[in-house]
């Protein structure tokens, strides 16, 4: 059984920075469950383009509130407290915190832990054996 905190995570070299989000890297590839999972807040009045290729990503929101900007059709949701998106289709978007936006964010592959963004929003797909050998 895997038992571990937020603040645990916080401390330690899963919690990544960016200029709009934190994101915290719960459950990560090298704990081998076949997903992972991150406590993630998105900060109030910032925007974050995203494209995960790569990945499949379910998102719960937990506080707050966002909008998502579909940009292949437009549309635009919006995300409140107890709503989840999938991101089932790697729909590219943008994604704009109305007020901080807390949520638990699944990938599948699993992340290693580290990744960011790159210039077109997308995570890399990393081996966790890269992950290690950055470590
Ligand atoms: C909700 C969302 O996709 N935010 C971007 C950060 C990402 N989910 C992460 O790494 O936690």
């Amino acid at each position: 059984m895997i038992v571990r905190t937020l603040d645990e995570v916080k401390a330690g070299e899963n919690s990544v920075r960016t200029d709009t989000f934190e994101s915290n890297r719960m459950l990560i590839a090298r704990d081998r469950v076949g997903f992972s999972l991150n406590h993630t807040v998105l900060y109030a009045g910032t925007v974050t383009h995203i494209w995960y290729k790569n990945h499949i990503e379910a998102v719960y929101c937990l506080s707050g509130e966002a909008k998502i900007e579909c940009l292949s059709d437009g549309k635009t949701y919006t995300i409140k407290p107890g709503t989840l998106y999938t991101l089932d289709g790697h729909e590219e978007h943008n994604l704009h915190a109305v007020t901080d936006f807390e949520c638990l964010c699944v990938f599948d592959p699993p992340l290693t832990g580290r990744e960011v963004h790159d210039e077109d929003g997308v995570y890399p797909l990393m081996q966790e054996d890269e992950a290690s050998a950055s470590a």
